[in-house]
């Protein structure tokens, strides 16, 4: 993996106060957006297996395969007689001819490798609409934004705050909402000051420390 660029601009946001009823000690948090650059994934296919009429993934353990673009699916099979067919099997399964490797038993491989963003079921001519898949193809890896949400708010003594990270694409098309990536627990975050804020490294909750003043809550990561 190898870390092509690193965009360091951060955003800072206006200080803002809240009015709060009963009067106590507002503590003013200033947040900086961290913009990360990713590192080319290493192109290793993804190994699907054949086996037990299911296709199952390597990563996810489901027939549900998601990749990027640029990427390929190596399917394994390991027992029976399968095909991996693109299509979907609404009414009768009928192959789109996106690829298609025949109908194989034994020890046999087939690979294909997805240059269009997009979802791509597939099923097994042998055994139709009970043996089916699909792949999911994200845009390829690229520089992204971390974007964290609140982006600008106050804290009030003895309550807590939660934070989000997600990362959302610089360029190429925009992700459909359903690949949206909730980073949160996977940012290291940190505070400028913890005795006016304190925040959990690994979940972004924040407490308020025992003083008051303007803090920087940083969320960052390293390549993905
Ligand atoms: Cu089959």
């Amino acid at each position: 993996m190898r870390l092509r660029s690193l965009l360091s601009d951060g955003v800072l946001y206006p200080l803002r106060g809240c009015a709060m009823e009963s009067g106590p000690v507002v503590i003013l948090l200033l947040l900086l957006f961290l913009l990360a650059a990713v590192a080319q994934s290493s192109a290793q296919a993804r190994v699907v297996s054949i086996s037990n009429f299911a296709f199952t993934d390597s990563v996810s353990n489901t027939s549900t395969t998601v990749i990027r673009k640029s990427e390929t699916v190596q399917w394994t099979w390991v027992s029976g007689s399968h095909s991996t067919t693109s299509s979907t099997c609404s009414g009768a399964c009928t192959a789109n001819g996106v690829w298609d490797s025949g109908i194989h038993s034994g020890v046999f491989n087939f690979s294909y490798t997805f240059n269009q963003v997009g979802s791509f079921p597939y099923y097994c001519r042998q055994h139709g609409a009970s043996m089916t898949g699909v792949v999911i193809v994200r845009p390829p890896a690229g520089p992204f934004a971390l974007q964290v949400t609140p982006s600008n708010f106050s804290l009030v003594p003895t309550k807590t705050l939660q934070f989000t990270a997600s990362r959302v694409f610089l360029r190429g098309a925009a992700s459909p909402p359903a690949m949206a990536e909730n980073l949160t627990n996977q940012v290291q975050w940190s505070s400028s000051d913890t005795n006016i804020a304190i925040i959990n490294p690994s979940t972004g909750v924040v407490t308020a420390g025992s003083t008051q003043g303007p803090v920087t809550i940083t969320a960052s990561r390293g390549p993905l």
